[in-house]
């Protein structure tokens, strides 16, 4: 029987030991719902890091906990994550994948680490994977494992998924390793990118670097026809749609309510990552609040950033600058009633925000490079009530789809600045007619709309160079 394999580099499971014993919770984000519909059935699995350290002696008690949920662990030494994980994939690519070239770091040792678990990660693979089985990776943490595999199994079904950009070949090409890592995708049948422009910016970087040819989306290389397309990934809309009527958010936003009475509150929710425009959307808001003393006590920004790999400098001295700014802005504008920010540096349960993005008037998201932005389309899709306004850079995937919402440059201040204004002026019937556009957009293309798509482009793709190749 062909069976289908997940690779990610982490599991969507949380693992943790109390009381000498190890416990499961399996994760219920997006990507794990989506993946439910797959690597839950039958011999299908799903490959991943567990999350933590793992002595060797216990090895074997987790492999069996998992084995129960479908899912296999690869086991990283602190060694490997620190400089695979913390290293090459986020202090190299990350940075110049979303455009922050001056933060990358070419360090030898990461680029040597990130070759050997991508190796750690095969050899788990070829443990179970068997020539007809259907492989989808995902991420840029496993670029080189396509190739690899392709070298073990050539006639296996490969498909990988970049859940960030690919930036233009004039960035791209400042990677030392930059050969080595476009064979290493090219090892799949079918390359997937959120959108048209990453699309386009790897078939660009791929005919540049290496001796391929191009037609269309398809590249030629060696004997084998790769096929690059764009797949922007939906969210478990129905999930966050439904949840706004449960009894727990609506006490949530009740309570909530009580507190902030009619204040207009624009939301801000991110991971801490400097990808993600935090200090610049705090700017415009400044601006709003210096230049419209008439907002003054009836607007409050609510912020929960996500504390996200702070073993990195620049991670710290983002999370420092955001502490700084928000204290500077609520120090001038304070009254002893009202806040203009609230800001929150940890994470919430999903009922809570779920309560947040159904109250919330605007929602502010403005990243400075996203490959799609998932907190966008979850705002969307709990508005039930069909009201609120999406503010929405240019720089995310997301506003590729999301046309009716404001959409800004998050590098022009003045522009975001008079976005805000907008959102919090604009009549009521404007404000209804973008909404309904923008939830069918996000309750029709979901995620499992998303795993389907790509899944069934995967096979289709295959059984055409099946054809090719016997002619
Ligand atoms: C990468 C790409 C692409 C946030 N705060 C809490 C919480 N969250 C959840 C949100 C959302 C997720 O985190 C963030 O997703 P994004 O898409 O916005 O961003 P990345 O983490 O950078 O994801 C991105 C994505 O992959 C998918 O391909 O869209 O461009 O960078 O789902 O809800 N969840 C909970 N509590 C919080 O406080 N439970």
């Amino acid at each position: 029987m062909r069976k289908t394999i997940i690779i990610s580099n982490r599991l969507p499971v949380k693992i943790a030991k109390e009381n000498e014993e190890y416990h499961l919770k399996v994760s219920e984000g997006g990507l794990a719902t989506g993946l439910g519909s797959i690597y839950k059935e039958g011999d299908n699995i799903w490959i991943g890091w567990a999350g933590l350290d793992v002595p060797k002696s216990d090895e074997q008690e987790i492999i069996d906990k998992l084995k129960q949920e479908n899912l296999l662990p690869v086991f990283l030494t602190p060694k490997e994550i620190q400089n695979y994980y913390e290293g090459f994939s986020n202090e190299t690519l990350w940075p110049i994948f979303h455009y922050m070239s001056t933060y990358a770091q070419y360090e030898q040792e990461y680029w040597d680490y990130y070759r050997l678990v991508n190796e750690k990660f095969k050899n788990v693979v070829l443990k179970i994977a068997k020539p007809g089985d259907i492989i989808w990776i995902h991420d840029y943490q496993l670029l080189l494992l396509p190739q690899m595999i392709r070298e073990e199994l050539p006639n296996t079904t490969i498909g990988f998924f970049q859940h960030i950009p690919f930036p233009s070949y004039e960035l791209f090409r400042l990677i030392p390793w930059r050969a080595e890592l476009l064979d290493g995708i090219l090892g799949a049948d079918l390359i997937g990118f959120h959108t048209y422009d990453d699309v386009r910016h790897f078939t660009s970087s791929a005919t540049r670097v290496l001796p391929v040819q191009t037609t269309a989306n398809i590249i030629h290389k060696d004997d084998r026809n790769i096929v690059i397309d764009a797949f922007p990934m939906g969210i478990d809309s129905k999930k966050f749609n439904d949840l706004t009527f449960t009894k727990e958010v609506l006490e949530e936003k009740e309570i909530y309510n009580q507190i902030i009475g009619d204040t207009k509150i624009i939301l801000s929710i991110d991971r801490l990552d400097y990808s993600k425009g935090i200090i610049q959307r705090l700017l415009a808001f400044d601006k709003v609040l210096a230049d419209n003393p008439q907002y003054l006590e009836k607007i409050s920004m609510h912020m929960i950033v996500v504390p996200s790999r702070d073993t990195i400098p620049q991670y710290r001295d983002l999370r420092d600058d955001i502490d700084k700014l928000v204290g500077n802005i609520n120090s001038r504008y304070r009254t002893s009633a009202w806040h203009p920010i609230h800001y929150f540096y940890r994470s919430f349960p999903i009922e809570i925000l779920s309560s947040l993005y159904s109250r919330a008037d605007i929602c502010l998201v403005t990243p400075m490079r996203d490959g799609m932005n998932l907190v966008s389309k979850e705002y969307i899709a709990s508005k039930t009530d069909e009201t609120g306004v999406l503010i929405l850079s240019e720089m995310a995937g997301a506003s590729k789809e999301l046309i009716e919402a404001i959409i800004v440059n998050p590098n022009n201040l003045g522009e975001m600045y008079r976005a805000i204004v907008e959102a919090l002026e604009m009549p009521e019937e404007e404000k209804i007619s973008r909404m309904k556009n923008l939830r069918k957009t996000v309750m029709k293309f979901d995620i499992n709309h998303w795993v389907k798509i790509f899944m069934n482009q995967l096979e289709e793709v295959k059984e055409e160079e099946k054809s090719r190749m016997a002619k």
